[in-house]
């Protein structure tokens, strides 16, 4: 018996990671003490994947969950419209869901039925979702929150590197850079324990460059803190770039041997001198140039971005400035130097590889490519011409539910769109627009709590599983003890619904076969999983993909050799700033940005039921400068009406001179008069279909 298999008796417990963040922090989870309630885990941070132990405070408190009074325990039925949910037995529950999609796709066919999956889930339940949409369902129309997540990091990887793995390096390689350029993001509050290899001690005359709008704690660390304006960042980079092509810092050899397209760039860039970038950033000339030095002086540096630089319908071709920053700097495939993004969810990276995409099949494969069509149906023991084609990004399916040639059924595992969708106003009245709205969740979700039928899952505790953390590791997610009597995991959820569907053998509740399954689907893709087994990431601390037979080793570092285009070469795209889609005008003269505080996460749904983290971040709230607040009157702790085109919200001020003055900053943990989502422009990317959550214009009333 391996130690992760003992059982609540054997003790000692569970070597697993945190249910949270793409860190995936190493855990030990054990059952409490027989003075606590038997029913309590303890939960110990664990060194894993090369890092020492250390959890945030969301790790520490995550197992409070599983006995909470408020999670799910037995399947809901809503009994026809106005009913409230009430309990019901799963032969129940599944026969409500089983009958609405078979009526559903009779009068509309296999489109009427949709899907929306999230990158919390395991690799494994990824996977099997995108093959339950296409097998049983065979609809198009499957998609999932990373859309609003590292979509447009993605998109800009792919078309720079031909691949797209978040951090194509380990994240311990960050420490020992010389110079690290942060653009939007707040690692301080949102992976607490990654801080570290960003504040290392630099040798030599290097350091750590922050962008963002806010002096945050991230930034309050950094030496150099670039404070743009919201949904600037294009602008800062091609100016970036400008400084370096000026004063002679393009790295010409590398450019000319490992690259193509900069003469594209070359003559936009130009054109983005210092002064003009000051005006259209509020980036000073000096600090532009100081940022540029920095980097270029560095022997080994790197260049990472975040959620502040991607959210918005220019985030690709804001990603792909800075990306042609580090290549014209010769950085991205340099041992200790390269380009990287903070993937965010837990299982982020795995999420995005598997099939739950729209445009996509297991392996990060194209779900166009008739040669990818035709290896996954003989994996899936279907004709190729069976298998759908692409459909609809999340916010665009969201946005059609219940319309005429739209769904009217959604089955939502591992979202809470009602709180995380952009103009989420306008996303609770699509669905209740629908016919059926089924949810599986842990907890009564605000989507769940519009459903007409919610199934209750597993928690990560409870279930195997294998994730993919920030750095492309596959790691193993360890179950401590069975579920609740009447609470399934949603490979079984799965399973059973497929069985209701007339499909018996669609769907394995067997974790570790699963991840066989996927990994024959993923075997010759992008993300090859081939060589990956729970036996090898048991005994080699994780294993980094590609990794394609069960004698390769795993690839750490990528690109090393070339890159995964077909010439080998990166490619410089030609890409030109534009303003944010909703600028600041006389009736709303004020940037709203959004983003998280380090108690909460994402739409609040788990952690807000997590009594120290309640306690610690209760409530919305609107950060705003003293400047700005005087202006309207504003006080601290004053309610303060946040007006936007979509919509308006209501929350306490919070003073600070650490924001800038022409913008105002909401956490988007809240549902309720809080909701920072009521606010946010769906406006879209062209590319990766990301919102542009990072900025609209909106205006200040004081509430009397
Ligand atoms: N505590 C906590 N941790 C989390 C999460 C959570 O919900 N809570 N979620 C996880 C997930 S899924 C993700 S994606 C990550 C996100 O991690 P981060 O990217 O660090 O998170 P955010 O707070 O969304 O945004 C980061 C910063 O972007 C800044 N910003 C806003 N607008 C702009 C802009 O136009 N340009 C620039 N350069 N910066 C801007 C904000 O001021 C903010 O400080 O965190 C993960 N970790
Ligand atoms: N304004 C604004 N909005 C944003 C962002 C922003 O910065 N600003 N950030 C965006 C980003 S980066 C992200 S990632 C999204 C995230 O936003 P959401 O997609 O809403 O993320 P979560 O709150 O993690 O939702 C997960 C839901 O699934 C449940 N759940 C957790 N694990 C499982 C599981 O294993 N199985 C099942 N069935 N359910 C599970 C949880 O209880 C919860 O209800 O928000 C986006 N929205
Ligand atoms: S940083 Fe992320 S993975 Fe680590 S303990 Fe906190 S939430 Fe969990
Ligand atoms: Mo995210």
């Amino acid at each position: 018996m391996k130690p992760w298999d003992r059982t609540l008796v054997d003790m000692p417990g569970v070597a697993t990671h945190c249910p949270y963040c793409a860190l995936q922090c190493g855990m030990e989870l054990r059952p409490a003490p027989a003075t606590a309630r038997p029913d309590q885990v303890e939960v110990a941070p664990r060194a894993a994947g090369g890092r020492r132990a250390a959890l945030c405070q969301k790790g520490w408190t995550a197992a409070e969950l599983l006995s909470s009074p408020e999670r799910l325990r037995t399947p809901l039925v809503r009994r026809g419209r106005g009913a409230a949910l009430r309990p019901a037995t799963w032969d129940e529950a599944l026969g409500v869901v089983a009958t609405g999609i078979a009526r559903a796709q009779e009068e509309s066919g296999p489109g009427a039925v949709a899907v929306l999956g999230g990158g919390g889930l395991t690799n494994e339940k990824a996977y099997a979702l995108g093959k339950f949409a296409r097998t049983v369902l065979r609809t198009p129309n499957i998609d999932y929150n990373g859309r609003f997540c590292m979509s447009s990091a993605a998109a800009a990887g792919n078309r720079a590197f031909g691949l797209d793995r978040g951090l194509p390096f380990p994240m311990a390689d960050i420490a020992e850079a010389d110079t690290v350029l942060l653009v939007g993001s707040n690692v301080a509050e949102t992976m607490p324990p990654f801080l570290r290899f960003l504040t290392a001690e630099r040798p030599g005359d290097g350091g750590l460059i922050v962008v963002d709008p806010r002096r945050t704690e991230t930034a309050a660390r950094a030496r150099l803190h670039l404070q743009l304006t919201p949904g600037t960042d294009l602008a800062l980079a091609l100016g970036l770039l400008h400084i370096a092509i000026v004063e002679g810092y393009v790295d010409r050899e590398y450019v000319e041997s490992r690259t193509t397209g900069f003469a594209d760039v070359r003559p936009i860039v130009m054109t983005y001198w210092p002064e003009r970038v000051e005006r259209l950033t509020g980036v000073p000339v000096a600090d532009q140039h100081e940022a540029v030095r920095l980097l270029a002086h560095a022997g080994r540096a790197m260049v990472l971005t975040a959620r502040g630089a991607e959210q918005h319908a220019k985030g690709v071709d804001t990603v792909s400035a800075f990306v042609n920053l580090a290549l014209a700097l010769g950085l991205p495939g340099t041992p200790g130097s390269g380009y990287g993004c903070l993937t965010g969810q837990g299982n982020g990276q795995g999420g995005r590889e598997h099939g739950q995409k729209s445009d996509q099949l297991p392996g990060y494969r194209s779900i166009e490519d008739p040669a990818a069509r035709a290896h996954v149906a003989s994996v899936w023991g279907v004709d190729p011409d069976s298998i759908p084609g692409r459909g609809p990004s999340a916010t665009e399916l969201l946005d059609a539910l219940g319309r005429p040639e739209g769904p009217r059924a959604l089955l939502v595992f591992g979202t809470n769109p009602v709180v995380s969708a952009p103009a989420a106003g306008r996303v609770e009245e699509r669905l209740a627009s629908l016919d059926l709205l089924v949810v599986a969740d842990l907890v009564l979700s605000e989507t769940a709590a519009l459903a007409d039928v919610v199934l209750p899952s597993a928690q990560w505790a409870e279930e195997d599983g294998t994730m993919t953390n920030l750095e492309g590791r596959v790691i193993r997610r360890r179950r401590l003890r069975p579920p609740p009597a009447q609470v399934r995991t949603d490979l079984e959820i799965l399973a059973g619904l497929a069985r209701a569907l007339g499909h018996d053998a669609a769907i394995d509740t067997d974790p570790e076969r699963v991840f066989d399954e996927l990994g024959r689907a993923s075997a010759g893709g992008v993300a090859d999983y081939a060589g990956i087994s729970y036996d090898r990431i048991d005994t080699e601390d994780g294993l980094f993909w590609p990794c394609p037979d069960a004698d390769h080793p795993g690839t750490p570092r990528m690109f090393l050799d070339g890159f995964a285009t077909p010439d080998r070469r990166a490619r410089f795209v030609p890409v030109d700033h534009r303003p944010a889609v909703e600028d600041i005008d006389a009736a709303y003269p004020v940037y709203l940005t959004t983003g998280r505080v380090r108690a909460q996460y994402q739409s609040g749904a788990q952690t807000r039921r997590v009594p120290t983290l309640a306690a610690a971040a209760p409530r919305a709230f609107v950060e705003l400068h003293p400047a700005l607040a005087e202006r309207h009157g504003i006080e601290d702790g004053d309610d303060v009406r946040v007006v936007s085109r979509r919509g308006s919200a209501v929350a306490p001020a919070r003073l600070t001179d650490s924001i800038r003055v022409d913008t105002v900053f909401m956490p988007f943990h809240w549902p309720g008069a809080g909701r920072a989502n009521t606010l946010t422009n769906p406006a879209l990317d062209p590319t990766s279909r990301m919102p542009e959550f990072k900025v609209c214009a909106v205006r200040l009333e004081l509430v009397a």
